[in-house]
Parts: C-alpha cells; sequence; structure tokens
C-alpha cells in the first residue's frame, strides 16, 4: 500500500533543503491531464478556480484505496477495514496540519464549500439566528455564502446587511464599521473573491467582527490553493473550503470550526455514524466531528484530500503564491499588451489579489470568447461565476476568467493571449 507515505512534488527541491522557488513547467509532469491535445493544441487550462486538476499522488491515493482496502469506516473489525478507518482518519490530521489547526476533531469531512457553509446555516444558523438577528455578507460572495443565509433569514425573519466594494474590488472597510453597530451575530466573507481575486484581509475583518459581538465565517475555497492558511493566525470561528480546488478529488471539502462552537451545535443530517446512542424515540449524539458525518463518508476521496493537502505543503504554500503572483503580474502586462482594447477587473494592487482575471473584450460576448478560445485548447470560463450580485454591482451582465493553479505557465498565459488575438480577428475582421 503506497498512500502513507508523504508524497513528492517534483517542483520541489525537496527534502530538508530550504523551499525554493516553484517550478512549474517541471511540476506539469505531475499532472496527467495535461498531457494532451484539445482541438489539435496542447491544453491550456486556465479554469482552476472551477476546479483544480488533480496529481498524479492524489490520483494513485483514490485508487489505492478502491484496489487495495476499500471498506466502511469505523465499523472494520478486520484489517482493510481498520486500515480505511486510519487512512480517513490520518486524513483529517493531515488537513488540520495543512491550515494549521489546532485539533483534527475541529475538521468536518463535507462534500464541498457550499456543504460546508450549508452545515453552519442548518446547523449553527437555526439554533442561534432569532427574528431581527443580523447577518453581515459581503458584495463579493460567491452564491454559496449567500443563498443559506437568504434561506435562513427568510425562515427567522433575519436581516442580511452587506459590505459594498470599491470599484477597484476591495471591501469598504469604512462602511463595515458602521453595519456593525447594528450588532450582528455573524459576519460571513470569502477569503479570496473567486471572481476579482480580491484577497481579503480576514485577521482586520475578524477583529472587528469579534469586538461587536459577532461570530465570523470565511469561505475559504478561493484561498486555500493559493494562499498560506493559518487558522490560528486568522483568529476567525467557521472555516469552509473545497477539496476539488486544492488538487483534491471532487466530493471533497472541509469545514473547520472551534471545538465549543461545534459541540454546542445541534447535527445538521441524520442517521448513522452520528450517533452515540439510538432507542425508537430519541438518541444521543456522537462526539465531533462525527456528530455531523452522517452516513458513510466519501472515504476515497478525503484520503485524496489528505494527500492533496500534503503535497500542496511539499510545493510550500509561500511558493505557491509567490508562482501566481508571478502569473497575475505576466497576465496583466501581456493580456493588453496584446489585445489593448481588453477590460481587466478587480484590485491591480498585486499584494491584495490572487491567480484570477477576469476581463473582457468590448462588444463580444465572453462566451463567444471561450468558444473561440475552446478552438485552441484553451479553458477559460465564461459568465457570471456564481456571483451575480457582484457582477450586477459592476454593471457587468458576464466576463471571462482565467484562473491560476501550481501547473500554470507564463506560457499559458501567451497561449492565451494568442487566443484572444485570434478572438478579436475573427470578430472584428
Ligand atoms: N465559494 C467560493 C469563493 C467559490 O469560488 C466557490 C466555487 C464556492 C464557494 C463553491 O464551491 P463548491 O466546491 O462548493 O462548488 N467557485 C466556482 C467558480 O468560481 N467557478 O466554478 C465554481
Amino acid at each position: 500500500m503506497t498512500i502513507v507515505e508523504q508524497p513528492k512534488a517534483s517542483g520541489t527541491t525537496g527534502g530538508a533543503a530550504p523551499r525554493g522557488a516553484l517550478d512549474a513547467a517541471a511540476l506539469r509532469a505531475d499532472f496527467p491531464i495535461l498531457d494532451q491535445e484539445v482541438n489539435g493544441h496542447r491544453l491550456v487550462y486556465l479554469d482552476s478556480a472551477s476546479t483544480s486538476q488533480k496529481p498524479n499522488v492524489v490520483i494513485d491515493a483514490v485508487s489505492a484505496y478502491y484496489r487495495e482496502y476499500n471498506a466502511n469506516v469505523h465499523r472494520g473489525i478486520y484489517t482493510i477495514g481498520e486500515k480505511a478507518t486510519a487512512e480517513y482518519e490520518g486524513a483529517r490530521a493531515r488537513v488540520a496540519r495543512f491550515i494549521n489547526a489546532p485539533d483534527s476533531h475541529e475538521i468536518v469531512f463535507t462534500r464541498n464549500a457550499t456543504e460546508a457553509i450549508n452545515l453552519v446555516a442548518y446547523s449553527w444558523g437555526r439554533a442561534n439566528i432569532d427574528r431581527g438577528d443580523a447577518i453581515v455578507l459581503t458584495e463579493m460572495e460567491h452564491h454559496a455564502n449567500l443563498v443559506p443565509w437568504q434561506l435562513l433569514v427568510q425562515e427567522k425573519d433575519g436581516d442580511l446587511e452587506f459590505v459594498p466594494i470599491s470599484d477597484d474590488g476591495l471591501l469598504r472597510l469604512e462602511v463595515f464599521e458602521v453595519l456593525l453597530h447594528l450588532k450582528p451575530k455573524l459576519v460571513a466573507f470569502t477569503h479570496v473573491s473567486n471572481t476579482l481575486g480580491t484577497i481579503n484581509p480576514v485577521r482586520q475583518i475578524a477583529d472587528m467582527a469579534h469586538a461587536a459581538g459577532a461570530l465570523v465565517l470565511v469561505d475559504g475555497a478561493q484561498a486555500v490553493p493559493h494562499v498560506p492558511v493559518d487558522i490560528e493566525a486568522l483568529g476567525v470561528d467557521f472555516y469552509a473550503f473545497s477539496g476539488h480546488k486544492m488538487l483534491a478529488p471532487m466530493g471533497s471539502g472541509a469545514l473547520w470550526a472551534r471545538r465549543e462552537l461545534l459541540e454546542a451545535m445541534p447535527p445538521f443530517l441524520a442517521g448513522g455514524e452520528m450517533i452515540r446512542e439510538v432507542h425508537l424515540r430519541r438518541s444521543d449524539w456522537n462526539d465531533i466531528p462525527w456528530k455531523f458525518e452522517a452516513g458513510t463518508p466519501a472515504v476515497g476521496d478525503a484520503i485524496g484530500l489528505g494527500v492533496a493537502a500534503d503535497y500542496l505543503t511539499a510545493l510550500g504554500m509561500d511558493a505557491v503564491r509567490a508562482h501566481e503572483r508571478e502569473l497575475v503580474a505576466y497576465a496583466l502586462e501581456a493580456l493588453p499588451r496584446a489585445v489593448p482594447d481588453i477590460a481587466v477587473y478587480g484590485p491591480m494592487d498585486l499584494d491584495l489579489r490572487g491567480g484570477v482575471i477576469p476581463f473582457n473584450l468590448p462588444d463580444i460576448h465572453p462566451h463567444d470568447v471561450a468558444q473561440i478560445l475552446d478552438r485552441y485548447g484553451i479553458a477559460v470560463r465564461a459568465g457570471h461565476h456564481c456571483t451575480m450580485p457582484l457582477h450586477e454591482r459592476l454593471d457587468l451582465a458576464a466576463t471571462a476568467r482565467a484562473s491560476f493553479s501550481v501547473f500554470s505557465t507564463n506560457a499559458d498565459i501567451d497561449a492565451l493571449a494568442a487566443g484572444l488575438v485570434e478572438v478579436e480577428r475573427i470578430f472584428r475582421g
């Protein structure tokens, strides 16, 4: 069995040597999907904000689970069942280490960030939000961190308030300060915007929210794959993220929450696994985190998530961040050079921006842009990226979006730039 070994990433110096810069070109060998042609061209995958590609170590770990020790967890008296349980719980410890969570029992495995946020909205939210209570969100939230709160306040007759953004895509904290006078019970916001790339000042916002008596939930779906995340340093109460955006399998994700909150929260989904004792008319709940993991979990996917976390740690999240910062700098220069009339949105300060480039070409619908780019093997997303209110705020129907991961290179951006020249040639003749 292979997966207990620490994954090695080929783009690192490895061993105990100081972590160097990330060699994305070398790293690409770890991602088998990249070694193919699409429509006669090298696949240029620029949609990692939707989902990242998966390295061999993750694919192999999932495969090893199914080939060698597929069994249900927390039940087996037999060897492969014990092995599955040990690897599943080991994955929880790996994920906890990755985000510097103080206690691995504070990690609840979920299917994705959406489920993690819904868990909080249903469990904590329904127990704690009453008539007239305010929840503060922001204008840049993904629908996953908006709609669950809409449902909650509709049910409870609560109130949603929104921190507006500036024209360059930053949260207007002076307005947030005023909203805190409403004494919200919860402040929930994204760490990194999936549409604008904005990196929000989590610690500062959390400190302001706590000073006003609110709890803080952070949507980390676009942060954990791209910037170092240290739960202790961030000082938040809930942190939700998806595995599939951080090189892990589809269907993996996690919620981190402070132990005392998880212990006080009622169950979300009910059934097997999450109980200690069941009688016909009442039941007792299991300890955390299993209280929140009803039914048979996605064991192989969780194991893959643990391996992905170790893979990113081996690369060094500082190196990952530095690499993506360089890609953004390169793109912000290369794209307008190739197509001078391009409009690029989001903060232009590279310290405040992750690896996401939303853009438009005048009078060309982003769907057409994406479709023509696909002819050249270039994958970008077009649409509202599940941030319709943000697009409304920016007065945009839609945008095209290129987004990066550890395996993205300047050559990918060059291909995008050349593709955009072709788009303009086709549309403008
Ligand atoms: N939060 C943010 C900030 C996201 O970007 C996404 C997905 C989610 C939550 C939901 O993640 P899920 O794994 O639960 O679906 N964002 C995108 C995107 O930008 N393009 O496709 C999915």
